[in-house]
């Protein structure tokens, strides 16, 4: 009993309506349990259909098409890629729907202040009531339009993040400056607070930030901060990951999730997220999945959808990158062979999920359903309590919750055991690894 129940903590809850809530309550307090796993299912099949559209903008050749790739894990000659060069390509409003996770689209907007949009005109030109949040990016200083476009995206509630790019440039200039042991090699000069006579790249790096901060706060943006990226590593360098946490903090809560999918698994932190917000929905699922079309297993003393767990664990292996493209990928951006990725992986991967996989699963949650079952209703918020009092899910229901809960811890555990893997004798696993 013990191991049982130190795993199970609270759920929290999903992000639903209230109304919703109350509708699932009334729906098992009759004792309908059609309705209210009809209800889990529209809820669930509503959440799948959130979408989110991100903008990106700034002057020409800033690097907001190199952005867009990066966002969406792609490389720049890679197909399907934003075209990027450093001729004006971007003239128009062109989405690009993450390539797995369509439901995500960044948007590579044209610049500001070139002759077809004026600051006047921007954001009506751009469709600006399309977008949840902007990117404003820059490759040198901000400007008096990238400001101007800052104050009325603000002015009209959303959210903005500033941007600059091409960071690894700046870096690699700066370290020209120095010779090889990392001594200022420009003899007779003097040492400033920004130029100190030893290289340290957090100094460089912090001030290229405060250099366009002060800019911006000139400009009459209060409090601004500027986050430095560049197209390489970028969910992994510099504030890279800092920005990735920022949208998602500022994120409404019924759109965490979705952002949250299309995320690349790049740290501990990423992995922790994602299975938080995953766990939310694991009793509406195991709820939609006691449902109409609930079958009973061959051999189990107990019914249920198989379909919604068959969708649900490759959803999981998606989210945690555990199928053959994912990993395949992976090994090629670390130079190593995909077997070894694939050695530390305990759970079946993408493909490898199949109706009869879910039915030995069936078989092994089934143990802990019978011993626990009233132990599970008690952590579910709201309606566990009320799901216990139905006799006809009275082990359906913990069944398909205790399944979909383990696979999606273990999941998660591989996802960081493979990132670990994969950082292995990298210079990034210090920065990383937190
Ligand atoms: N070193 C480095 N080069 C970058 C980075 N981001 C973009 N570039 C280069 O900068 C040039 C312009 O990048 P784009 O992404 O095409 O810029 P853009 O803002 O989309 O340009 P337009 O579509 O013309 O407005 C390209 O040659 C990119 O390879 C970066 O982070 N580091
Ligand atoms: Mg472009």
């Amino acid at each position: 009993m013990a191991s049982a129940e130190a795993h199970l903590e609270a759920e929290a809850l999903p992000p639903i309506s209230e109304g919703d809530m109350n509708e699932i309550r009334a729906a098992v307090e009759k004792g309908d349990l059609t309705a209210a796993a009809t209800k889990a299912h529209e809820i669930l099949a509503n959440e799948e259909k959130i979408q989110l559209h991100i903008a990106v903008t700034g002057e020409s050749g800033s690097g907001k098409s190199s952005f867009v790739n990066a966002m969406r894990g792609l490389q720049d000659h890679e197909e399907g890629a934003a075209e990027i060069g450093v001729t004006e390509t971007t003239m128009k409003c062109s989405p690009y729907p993450h390539p797995q996770h369509s439901h995500v689209t960044f948007w590579d907007l044209p610049g500001i202040g070139t002759p077809d949009f004026t600051p006047a005109t921007y954001l009506k030109q751009v469709h600006f009531d399309h977008y949840d949040f902007f990117i404003i990016i820059s490759s040198s200083r901000f400007t008096c339009n990238d400001a101007t476009l800052a104050k009325a995206i603000q002015a009209r509630g959303k959210h903005f993040y500033f941007v600059r790019s091409k960071v690894d440039q700046d870096v690699s200039n700066e370290r020209k400056l120095y010779d090889e042991e990392g001594v200022l090699k420009a003899k007779g000069k003097q040492a400033t607070e920004i130029r100190p006579q030893r290289y340290d790249e957090m100094a460089v790096l912090a001030s290229i930030r405060q250099d366009c901060e002060r800019k911006l706060a000139r400009l009459g943006i209060r409090s601004p901060q500027v986050f430095l990226v560049c197209r390489d590593d970028f969910s992994m360098k510099y504030d890279g990951p800092r920005l990735l946490k920022t949208f998602l903090d500022d994120l409404p809560s019924e759109k965490k999730l979705s952002f949250l999918r299309c995320l690349a698994i790049t740290s501990r932190e990423v992995v922790r997220q994602k299975k938080k917000e995953l766990m939310k929905y694991v009793w509406l699922k195991s709820l939609a999945s006691c449902g109409a079309s609930a079958v009973p297993i061959p051999g189990l003393s107990t019914a249920v959808d198989i379909a919604i767990l068959v969708t649900s664990l490759k959803e999981y292996c998606r989210t945690f990158g555990l199928s053959e493209e994912s990993l395949q990928k992976l090994a090629e951006q670390v130079n190593k062979p995909v077997k070894e990725l694939k050695a530390v992986i305990k759970t079946p991967l993408h493909h490898e999920i199949t109706k009869d996989l879910v039915i030995k699963l069936l078989t092994k949650s089934i143990g802990s359903a019978v011993q626990y079952p009233l132990l599970v209703l008690k952590v579910i918020p709201v309606v566990g309590w009320v799901i216990g009092s139905l006799a006809s899910v009275a082990i359906s229901f913990p069944t398909t919750f205790f399944l979909l809960k383990n696979f999606l811890s273990d999941a998660a555990a591989d996802a960081e055991r493979v990132l670990q893997k994969a950082l292995e004798g990298t210079t990034q696993k210090s920065h990383l690894w937190s």
